[in-house]
């Protein structure tokens, strides 16, 4: 995206929540400038299909499409149970109703239909390719040339490969020892807020969204006038890997953002782990996240600048995750 526009779609977001915030006494988005955790349209390829009452009174699902080549008007079976005997009709139109709204509220696959006791070509398929994106964006590998263009270096976990990385979580969490050495030689000491980027288990999420996060979380603390140090990339590192670098850089605040694992409706999506000076021994509940960072979640340059804004809040209360929230009440 331009930088252009994401500074200015950034310092709109920052002005709309800091606004928010300095008309209440806490400091957190009200319901109407909360970011919109959930979209109100249908994610991925939900289909919209016809209810109608089978002749044993089930409710079963056609598509549209398929719908106008069946001659529905002339077959009308009068619903039955199980066992034949005459069921009361179901009230269609509100089921139907029903289901377009429940429809809207998830990007889950429900109401798909199904052929006979099996599921329709069309929703195997999907499931087919969306489970093929998910494997490739753990196996994928982030471009270079993106890293390069943000100007971040790059240092590896203790992972030797992506296969040790699934099945060794543990080694994802540490730093190898020439990584911790790059670092030092490289990194701002204790700044106050250290950003790290890292796949994670889904490479895709990166090279989708990392720029337009980045940017306009830079963006949004530039105009919160909060320090930041050397931005770097670790190689198959996992969330805690945080602990590591925050022993050796001494940050206030990290914030790592990682790929999530991908499910079957996005395999893209990015997460922003926090946490207040993590440390060896740092608890998980002292870890805070905001996760569906993707283009049909949180959209990412919005993202980025309502980050900004937490971590204004992790240093004014000196404390991130349930401390935080204890903290503030
Ligand atoms: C896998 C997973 C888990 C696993 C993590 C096990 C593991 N070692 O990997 C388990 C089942 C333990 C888990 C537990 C919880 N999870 Co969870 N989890 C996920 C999931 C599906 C993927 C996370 C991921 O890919 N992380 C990236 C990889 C690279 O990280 P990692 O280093 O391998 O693993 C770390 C993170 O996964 C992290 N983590 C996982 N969940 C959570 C939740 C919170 C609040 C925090 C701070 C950290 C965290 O803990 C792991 C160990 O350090 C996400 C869904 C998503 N779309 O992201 C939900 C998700 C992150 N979890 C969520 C929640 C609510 C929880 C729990 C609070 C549930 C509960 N009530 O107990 C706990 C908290 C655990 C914690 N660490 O504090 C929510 C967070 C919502 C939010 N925005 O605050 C998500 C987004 C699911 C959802 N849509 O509701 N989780």
């Amino acid at each position: 995206m331009n930088e252009e526009l994401i500074q200015q779609i950034t310092k709109m977001v920052v002005e709309k929540l800091e606004a928010a915030s300095s008309s209440q006494t806490v400091q957190q988005p009200t319901n109407k400038q909360k970011v919109e955790l959930f979209s109100k349209q249908p994610i991925g390829h939900v289909e919209v299909e016809k209810v109608k009452s089978s002749p044993s009174g089930a409710v079963t699902f056609h598509s549209t499409t398929e719908e106008l080549k069946r001659n529905v008007s002339t077959v009308k079976p009068t619903p039955k149970t199980a066992y034949g005997k005459t069921k009361s009709k179901p009230k269609i139109d509100s089921e139907e109703d029903k289901l377009a709204e429940y429809r809207k509220k998830t990007p889950a696959r429900i109401g798909v239909g199904r052929a006979g006791s099996r599921p329709r070509t069309k929703t195997w398929l999907q499931f087919r390719l969306d489970h093929a994106a998910a494997v490739d964006a753990v196996y994928g590998e982030v471009p270079d040339n993106l890293l390069e263009q943000l100007g971040l270096f790059q240092v590896q976990s203790r992972v030797a490969d992506k296969e040790e990385y699934i099945r060794r979580p543990d080694l994802g969490r540490k730093l190898s020892d020439e990584s911790k050495s790059l670092i030092q030689e490289r990194c701002k000491k204790s700044p106050v807020v250290q950003i790290v980027a890292s796949n994670g288990l889904s490479a895709k999420a990166i090279e989708e969204n990392l720029e337009d996060v980045y940017l306009s979380l830079e963006q949004s603390l530039n105009n919160l006038n909060i320090e930041m140090g050397t931005t770097f990339y670790v190689d198959k590192g996992r969330v805690a890997v945080m602990d590591d670098i925050g022993e050796l850089l001494q940050p206030d605040v990290v914030v790592m953002l990682i790929g999530e694992r991908p499910g079957l409706v996005s395999a893209e999506s990015l997460s922003a782990y926090m946490c207040y000076k993590p440390r060896h021994g740092t608890i998980e509940a002292d870890r805070m996240v905001i996760s569906n960072i993707h283009k049909g979640g949180i959209p990412p340059v919005e993202a980025g600048a309502f980050l900004g804004t937490i971590i204004q809040k992790i240093l004014k209360y000196e404390a991130s995750g349930v401390s935080l929230v204890q903290k503030e009440n």
